[in-house]
This record gives C-alpha cells, sequence and structure tokens, in this order.
C-alpha cells in the first residue's frame, strides 16, 4: 500500500479552514492508504506558547482527529514529541538546506514578520517537516495550500539527498491539495488566510465554537456592497470564499449553490451556511467531549507513539547509515 502523512499544530483549537484544507481528507485517506497522522507540536513551539496552553492543545487536537472520524485501526496517530527521531532526523535536515532556501519561505517572512524576536526555530522550521514526512516513506501529503511551497522543498531535499547518497534512500512525497477549499479565506479579510492562531478570533470558525458563536461569525462575515450571490473571485473575494465554505460542507457544487440563490441577497445564504457548519460540527463536538477526557485517548496515543517510532526509528538509521553517522 502506498503511505500517507500529514500533521497539524497545536498551535490553537483546528478551524474550520484546517478541517476543510487538509483534515476532512485524512478520514477519506485512512480506508486506501496507510496512514500517519501527527499533533505535530515541536512545530508549535516555533513561535511561543503557554507550556500549559499547549499541553492542553495537544490532547485537545489528538482527540478532534479522532472526533472526526480518524480510526486507529486504520490509521497511526500519535504527538510528535513522542517520536524523538523528528528531532534528530530534522538536524541532519538542517546541515544540509542552504539558509537562502529557508529565508525564501513566504510561511516563514509572514510569520517572522508577525513576531517581535525571530528565533532560530520559526527559520528551520520547514527542515522539520520534511523530516516528518521522508521518515515515514510517504508518497502522498494532504494539506492546505499554504503548505506547497514546504512540500516542493521537501521534494528537493530528497532529490539532492538521492542523488548524493544512493538512489531510491528516500522516497519523494507528492502533494495532496483540495481543488476547492485548499485556502480558506479570514472571514474579516478575504485577502489573508484564516489561521487558528488570528488574534481576532471574528476571522475564523474554530472547530470547537458553539452553536451562538458560529451563527454569529458566519452572519457577522464581511462580504461586499454587490449584494449578489456569485462566484467571482475576483470581485467578491469574500462571498466566493464562503461559497467554497458551503459546498464544502454541503457536497454541493459552488454552481448550484449559486442558481439555489440567485436574485436573493446575503441573508439567507448566510443563515443556511451557518445552520449548515453547525449540524456538521455537533456531532463531531460530541464525540471530541467523550474522548478529551477518556483514558482511551492515552491509550490511542501511546500506541500510536509505539508504532510510528519503528518505523521512523527504521528510515532515520538507515539515513545515519548512508551519510556516516556510524561506526
Ligand atoms: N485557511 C486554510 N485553508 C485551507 N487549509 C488550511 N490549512 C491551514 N490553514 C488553512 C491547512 O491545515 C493543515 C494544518 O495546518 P498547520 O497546523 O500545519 O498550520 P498552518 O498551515 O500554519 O495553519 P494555521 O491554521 O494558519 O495555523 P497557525 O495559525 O498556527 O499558523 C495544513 O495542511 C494547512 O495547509
Amino acid at each position: 500500500k502506498e503511505k500517507v502523512f500529514s500533521g497539524v499544530q497545536p498551535s490553537g483549537i483546528p478551524t474550520i479552514g484546517n478541517y476543510i484544507g487538509a483534515m476532512k481528507g485524512f478520514v477519506d485517506l485512512q480506508d486506501s492508504y496507510d496512514a500517519i497522522y501527527s499533533v505535530v507540536n515541536q512545530h508549535a513551539i516555533t513561535v511561543p506558547q503557554d507550556p500549559k496552553l499547549l499541553k492542553q492543545m495537544t490532547r485537545q487536537l489528538a482527540a478532534l482527529y479522532l472526533a472526526i472520524g480518524i480510526d486507529p485501526k486504520k490509521a497511526i496517530l500519535f504527538v510528535q514529541s513522542d517520536v524523538p527521531a523528528h528531532a534528530q532526523m530534522a538536524w541532519i535536515i538542517q546541515c544540509m538546506t542552504g539558509l537562502g532556501e529557508l529565508e525564501r519561505m513566504t510561511q516563514f517572512k509572514d510569520k517572522a514578520r508577525k513576531q517581535e524576536a525571530v528565533n532560530a526555530g520559526l527559520l528551520a522550521y520547514p527542515t522539520l517537516m520534511v523530516g516528518d514526512i521522508v521518515l515515514y516513506d510517504a508518497n502522498f501529503v494532504p494539506v492546505g495550500d499554504d503548505q506547497k511551497q514546504h512540500l516542493e522543498l521537501t521534494r528537493n531535499f530528497v532529490d539532492r539527498f538521492n542523488s548524493r547518497f544512493g538512489d531510491n534512500l528516500l522516497v519523494k512525497p507528492e502533494p495532496l491539495i483540495p481543488e476547492e477549499g485548499g485556502r480558506i479565506m479570514s472571514l474579516q479579510d478575504p485577502t489573508s488566510k484564516m489561521s487558528k492562531s488570528d488574534t481576532n478570533t471574528k476571522a475564523f470558525v474554530s472547530m470547537l465554537d458553539t452553536p451562538k458563536q458560529i451563527t454569529k461569525k458566519i452572519k457577522s462575515a464581511i462580504t461586499d456592497s454587490i449584494g449578489e450571490v456569485n462566484y467571482d473571485k475576483e470581485n467578491q473575494p469574500a462571498v466566493a470564499n464562503l461559497l467554497q465554505i458551503f459546498a464544502s460542507f454541503s457536497g454541493k457544487s459552488i454552481d448550484s449553490i449559486v442558481s439555489d440563490y440567485s436574485g436573493q441577497g446575503y441573508g439567507n445564504f448566510k443563515g443556511d451556511l451557518a445552520d449548515l457548519v453547525v449540524s456538521t460540527i455537533e456531532p463531531i463536538q460530541e464525540r471530541y467531549e467523550s474522548l478529551l477526557t477518556s483514558s482511551d485517548l492515552d491509550d490511542i496515543l501511546q500506541d500510536g507513539a509505539k508504532r510510528a517510532s519503528a518505523i521512523a526509528e527504521s528510515t532515520l538509521s538507515r539515513v545515519e547509515k548512508a551519510i556516516g553517522l556510524t561506526y
């Protein structure tokens, strides 16, 4: 079977953007691939985190993975810091990656701009991600559009590594980016990406928002003065974004949604969208609540760490041998 790897950072509660762009796809993929999913908590500390909150968000994210339908009998689910091979592999990759290459990453530039003091980890972040992927010989990596550049870096690294140390030592991965919904935008600014760590909580719907919060946020999402539901990314980007969310949650095509609301203003459209998001998220939240405090969650993560470690350590030792880190 071909392999799939992906991760989500516990840098906040996942938004519907993370869900639509990445996590929703994880569930389908576990049926046809050897799937490995991680709570990548070491990525989260590239920006300052409160220790207590980080611990809490790590557990919440793990419970959410299960609540959306990740099945530990089909997929491996683990927390990154439980598998030391990630940090070990990242060091090796850092020693083989140019500074310039990392400085060009747009996510680094965006995040560095928002920080008062930029640490070395923020720059090195993509090398940790390259390690996450290559450790599991992943053929496919389901991600949102913002991770495309990091995947390209991974592919370049694999080419360089294999040509220097031996053909087929590492597997070259392909990104899997949804055609629609790979980049859900902020509800308050259609030019910036929806992000779970956004300080403006009105900009995103989190997977743990209450029905009341969800409805309020969607109803107060900015639109435009055109007043008609059209799919026009250029002239009506905010409405186009809401249409993408609608399409993803309903499974309907954007065209059919546009025709359902033709000749109407934004009121009904937003109201129905809010109901749709609430009714999709509510059952997920019910499962989440019962998982969060159960010892099953700990058992699943411990078992996941064991299984992930076995694979990761074997890749790491193959790499160490190939580059001479042995005696
Ligand atoms: N707005 C988005 N639309 C679609 N997909 C998205 N993803 C992120 N934002 C959107 C995808 O979600 C997965 C998990 O993201 P991550 O935890 O690795 O971090 P990120 O890409 O940096 O996402 P955020 O929400 O913006 O987190 P913070 O605020 O911590 O930086 C990835 O596959 C990502 O592409």
